[in-house]
């Protein structure tokens, strides 16, 4: 068949890595299998009318079962690079006491099994499936949650930090704060800003609190971790629509990348401030990192008008609804690169949802490979205005539980049928792999 091709001026430095990425909750189903404890999104997937259709992980992809094969078709795309999360609850049931030895091999097998195919094991150790046995405690909103996120972190580091070729400590943290605790769509589900401004602060305080942990226990492994990150733009120049941007942008950027960088929140009359902030957390959470990972989808759009007005959307919308902005890629890293001392950076997540289906054993998916390659271009717009950017990460894989949006919206390379689990290589995968291939020739 005819696949569509990367232009051939889409080139990176020979040295930049390729991957594709995974969390463990969306991908590997086996809930209850190998001694897994349940964790928050177990509990609140299973709450009716929490989750579109009533979608669970239990089974998800079924990679936990599939776990070989699916490291095939990793190798089959090319990539020398793979970033998965660790699965909290596999490996520690209930998130404090117990060891689950079974869940530790898992993950060894899945680190081995990288290694032997020539591909690089990026590790995230919180991609939001928080061990239900913390949430019990209080979860995130209570300090000893990160006392006992960096013990976590000392266990896996020395258990695999020396097959890894990176370890993060936190996904996303904005997601997990705002629509797990402000907003209500994501678990836990609460819907209170001062229990997100707690939450928040003790992610932060618990990325701090790991890098210690992992640094004195010798883990050599590079360490950082990756943020969600847009840059705002006001939907017009009045002044309403420009403070609510700059507003939006400390929320989503600033809140996490000042403490990290500049060791402090940012502050102001429109700005909340978070109350569980104890003298010492901010010189904990600013520890020098090896590497920053950006996930980057779209930009923020701000509209103070009531109704909003809406993007100029020239070049549409995503399944999602999340417009399509790749020179907000541009944008987003050369700020950051101007605003703060950066460590290298690697987008570990950039990708696209879009209605699949297979026709006659082919997906043909040209809005994800139109995504990608606006967004590649605008990633090397970046790269040569001066930003370090050390490697490409496609969210994601294969299609998965997309949290609220259940099984209904597919960012996959390879598409993923949910009665059969069979794995179909999307237009976008072929074309993926031979952007790849026109760099291993050169
Ligand atoms: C990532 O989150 C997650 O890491 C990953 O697990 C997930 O599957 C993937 O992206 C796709 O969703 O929400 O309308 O205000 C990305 C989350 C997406 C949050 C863009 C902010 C801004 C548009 N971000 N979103 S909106």
């Amino acid at each position: 068949p005819n696949y569509p091709t990367p232009p051939s001026d889409l080139t990176f430095p020979p040295a930049f890595h390729w991957g594709v990425a995974t969390s463990a909750y969306q991908i590997e189903g086996g809930a209850k299998d190998g001694g897994r404890g349940p964790s928050i999104w177990d509990t609140y997937s299973h709450t009716p009318g929490k989750v579109l259709n009533g979608d669970t992980g239990d089974v998800a992809c079924d990679h936990y079962h599939r776990m070989e094969s699916d490291l095939d078709l990793i190798k089959s795309l090319g990539v020398d690079s793979y970033r998965f999360s660790i699965a909290w609850p596999r490996v520690q049931p209930l998130g404090y006491g117990a060891w689950n030895e079974e869940g530790l091999a898992f993950y060894d097998r899945l680190v081995d099994g990288l290694l032997a195919r020539g591909i690089a094991p990026h590790i995230t150790l919180y991609h939001w499936d928080l061990p239900q046995g913390l949430q019990d405690q209080g979860g995130w909103e209570s300090r000893q949650t990160a006392v006992h996120f960096a013990e976590y972190a000392r266990v896996m580091g020395q258990r695999l930090g020396a097959r890894a070729a990176s370890i993060c400590t936190h996904n996303e943290p904005w997601c997990t704060a705002v629509l797990g605790n402000e907003l209500g769509r994501f678990a836990p589900g609460f819907k209170d800003t001062k229990i997100m401004l707690r939450v928040a602060h003790h992610l932060l305080l618990s990325h701090g609190l790991a890098l210690q942990a992992m640094r004195a226990a010798g883990v050599k492994a590079p360490l950082g971790i990756v943020l969600n990150m847009s840059p705002s733009t006001p939907a017009s120049d009045s002044a309403a629509d420009i403070a609510m941007a700059k507003r939006d942008y400390a929320q989503f950027v600033r809140w996490y990348m000042d403490p990290i960088f500049l060791q402090q929140y940012p502050s102001g009359p429109d700005l909340p401030v978070c109350d569980v902030v104890q003298a010492g957390d901010l010189a904990t959470i600013a520890q020098p990192m090896d590497f920053l990972g950006v996930n980057y989808y779209t930009r923020l759009w701000c509209s103070s008008a009531t109704p909003p007005v809406a993007p100029p959307n020239a070049m549409g919308v995503s399944d999602m609804g999340w417009e399509n902005y790749p020179q907000g890629l541009t944008d987003l890293l050369v700020q950051i690169h101007g605003d703060y001392t950066l460590p290298p950076i690697y987008i570990t997540e950039n990708g696209f949802a879009n209605a699949d289906s297979v026709v006659d054993g082919r997906v043909s998916d040209a809005p994800r490979i139109d995504y990608m390659r606006t967004h590649l271009q605008a990633l090397k717009a970046a790269m040569d205005k001066g930003v370090d950017v050390r490697g490409f990460f496609y969210w994601s894989l294969m299609d998965n539980y997309e949290w609220d949006s259940g099984y209904a919206k597919r960012f996959g390379l390879f598409h993923v049928d949910y009665s059969s689990q069979v794995r179909t290589a999307k237009d976008s995968a072929h074309w993926y792999t031979a952007l790849i291939g026109q760099h291993r020739k050169a």
